[in-house]
């Protein structure tokens, strides 16, 4: 038996002993001993106390939680001391806040920190607690991966200020399109019973920077306004405080008409103005540092000032003026489309809010989701990123994987949001990224944020699918720093998560990072969007001609007919690709200079037209569905090859749900390349065996999972 083998035997028969299958509870945050004794004794030479120099709540957070890391990374306690005796020979970690505290300078430095070594100790400080806290987890995180202790010193700052999880939560426990159980918040029981799930959640979120949660769903009840509910906000909002992370509401339009008790929710309406203004007062009497509203106004059905002739920009400055004083925020929600979709739906949001550019008050920030329809697996960058200089735009992208394969697919989504905010808007020149418009530094915003929408619940593992925390991961992370890349994020998660054998760790990582190609390959390739099993959006639904409107089928959107595939977006089309900065327009506008990734958005393409490939598009869209579903079965391979260094039971939760995932990667296949073939009559092109099944049969699947 090798040295490898036996090592890695002697750690199962420990984890064994022990009795502990993995139940991915405690995400990142594992803590299980340092098994290298070179390295553990390193760090027990560096780390003999802790010692904390300020009074912030927050602060004593970080020193908490250095302790606790240390205590289970080191197998032994480590003291927090009021202050170091003099004369000691003692080495320490010494966390320190100072408002002069040298943190990095890029990005807001209020929640910076720096790692120095000074004489025998290591110093953690900050210009805030938050920074001391965010300094801790990064030196925990260092600690988790391995690095030598002469390696720790340095020095981060965010990018961008507000770093939010909008959380799709109803007050009845269910989560609007939430694939990990239920809500995790018990409102029943708030705010007498504080399940220490909160706190969990708080750690968690704390140790990837996120600073604030919206707790409830865009799709808002004025519930949460009520006296009775805002005691169980702020409850939660106690846990949240010492982890530096502020709460935030989903705000109902109407609730001055149905909580009010008003005749109106006209935001121009004095007494309705009167109302939000007493009812901010309200908010902030018992959540001192209460972060703000978010709004869906206007919306799939939701109400907004437009049911009184008034505009976005009309409701987001009346709930700013509400705010007053107070340091809170407005995110307003630009995923708006009208009742009446005779047009592009791609084009609604940019032409509702491009020319309210300019009008909003200095609080409100316009929250756009990544691309211009609605988180698909792949979109071109929205068309607002870089039209409303005026206006700080915070970005919203999905974590949770409404069109992504739920929590059945293993989906590794920094790619997605890495490609979103690498996108250059060119709208100032080359380098006009999207990640630029989202901090603010491309029109010198004061203000900037990020939001993602969670993928938690109430499973005990928090995300459903294990592979899934690597997305609430990579999120905090991206939003912290958007110049991480998707390798070195996955590869630290790896390693904090799953395991430290570089190998396996490799193998994890290259997988997890071609993840969401693989998914778009077998679902929406070469451009296609929005062809998934209707509401449920689940499962491929290509040949929907009929829903609640035009825009809710599968036809609207790849066009497929006996010429060619793909929506004309071009000039001789809807024209939406007129809203892009004419550099994007002349690369995109081109079928041959377009990027085969978005060719089908913006163009009608011929079946048998040649592409860069070699391929006719037909044959390409068949290549890329069956190389696709083939590389579950390499993502399947792979993950078997780990099983020797990864826990048992989440190794085989994993593999489960790769199975299933192989399956319907087949589903998907079959699927579109039968009913798109009804169109270009062309055969499936060799090497590949035509699917053993006919459409009406691939049909009959989605038709169970419509079922009610
Ligand atoms: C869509 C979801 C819907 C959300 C909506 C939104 O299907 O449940 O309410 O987005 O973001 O993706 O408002």
């Amino acid at each position: 038996m090798s040295l490898r083998s036996l090592l890695l035997l002697l750690v199962f028969v420990a984890a064994a002993h022990r009795g502990l299958a993995d139940d991915g509870y405690r995400l990142w945050l594992k803590y299980d001993p340092i098994t290298d004794v070179a390295q553990r004794n390193a760090y027990r030479q560096a780390a003999q106390y802790i010692a904390a120099d300020g009074s912030s709540i927050v602060l004593k957070t970080a020193a908490k939680e250095l302790q606790r890391g240390l205590q289970g990374l080191l197998g032994q306690p480590v003291p927090v001391v009021a202050k170091v005796e003099s004369g000691s020979t003692k080495r320490g970690i010494l966390l320190i806040v100072s408002p002069t505290a040298n943190v990095s300078v890029t990005g807001h430095s209020q929640d910076g920190y720096r790692i120095l070594a000074q004489g025998r100790n290591l110093v953690v400080t900050g210009r805030s607690g938050a920074g001391v806290l965010y300094g801790v987890f990064a030196l925990l995180r260092e600690l988790q991966t391995g690095q030598p202790v002469s390696n720790l010193a340095q020095a981060s700052s965010p990018r961008i200020q507000y770093r939010l999880l909008n959380h799709w939560d109803n007050p009845n426990g269910t989560v609007e399109r939430g694939y990990a159980g239920s809500s995790i918040w018990k409102w029943y029981e708030l705010p007498n019973n504080l399940d220490p799930r909160y706190t969990d959640y708080a750690r968690a979120n704390a140790s990837i920077g996120i600073n604030g949660v919206a707790i409830n769903n865009v799709n808002a009840s004025a519930r949460y306004l009520t006296p009775e509910y805002l005691q169980k906000v702020k409850a939660l909002a106690g846990v949240f405080r010492p982890y530096g992370i502020r709460v935030y509401l989903s705000v109902f339009w109407a609730a001055p008409k149905v909580i009010g008790g008003l005749k109106t929710s006209d935001p121009l309406d004095p007494q309705v103005k009167q109302w939000w203004a007493a009812k901010t007062e309200e908010i902030y009497k018992v959540i001192p540092d209460f972060g703000g509203f978010l709004v869906k106004a206007n919306s799939e059905g939701e109400p907004g000032p437009q049911d009184y002739g008034r505009n976005h920009a009309d409701g987001a400055n009346m709930l700013a003026d509400a705010l007053g004083q107070h340091d809170g925020i407005v995110m307003w929600r630009a995923f708006v489309y009208k009742a009446n979709s005779n047009g592009d739906r791609f084009k609604e949001a940019y032409e509702e809010f491009k020319p309210l550019d300019g009008k909003f008050l200095p609080k409100v920030l316009v929250q756009v989701k990544n691309g211009p329809i609605d988180f698909q697996a792949r979109e071109p960058f929205h068309p607002l990123f870089g039209a409303m200089p005026k206006t700080p735009l915070v970005l919203e992208v999905q974590i949770t994987q409404e069109y992504l394969g739920f929590a059945t697919h293993l989906v590794y989504l920094a790619p997605l949001f890495k490609e979103c905010l690498d996108s250059d808007t060119q709208t100032k020149g080359p380098g006009s990224m999207v990640a630029k418009v989202v901090d603010g530094s491309l029109d010198q915003h004061r203000i900037s944020g990020i939001a993602g929408v969670a993928n938690i619940g109430s499973d005990r593992n928090w995300t459903g699918h294990p592979m899934g925390q690597a997305n609430w991961y990579a999120f905090g992370r991206l939003a912290w720093d958007y110049h991480l890349t998707s390798a070195a994020i996955a590869t630290e998660w790896a390693k904090m998560t799953l395991t430290r054998e570089p190998k396996a760790v490799a193998t994890i990582v290259d997988m997890m990072d071609k993840s969401r190609d693989i998914y778009v390959r077998y679902t929406t390739p070469l451009g296609l969007h929005h062809i998934m099993g209707e509401s449920i959006h689940y499962g491929p639904q290509p040949w929907l001609a009929k829903a609640g409107r035009p825009d809710w089928t599968a036809v609207y959107y790849h066009k497929a007919d006996s010429l060619g595939l793909g929506f004309n977006r071009t000039a001789t089309g809807s024209n939406a690709l007129a809203l892009y900065s004419p550099g994007v327009q002349k690369q995109w506008g081109d079928p041959k200079t377009c990027p085969l990734n978005y060719l089908l958005w913006f163009h009608h393409v011929g079946w048998k037209q040649p592409l860069p490939t070699g391929r006719t598009l037909w044959n390409e869209l068949v290549t890329r569905y069956y190389t696709g579903a083939d590389s579950v079965t390499w993502m399947q391979q792979r993950w078997a090859s780990v099983k020797p260094a990864v826990d048992p039971a989440v190794h085989a939760d994993v593999t489960a749900r790769l199975q299933i995932q192989r399956q319907e990667a087949l589903w998907w296949r079959d699927a579109c390349v039968l009913y798109f073939q009804t169109y270009s009559r062309q055969p499936i092109p060799a090497p590949f065996a035509p699917p053993t099944r006919t459409l009406a049969e691939v049909k009959s699947l989605v038709d169970l999972y419509q079922l009610k």
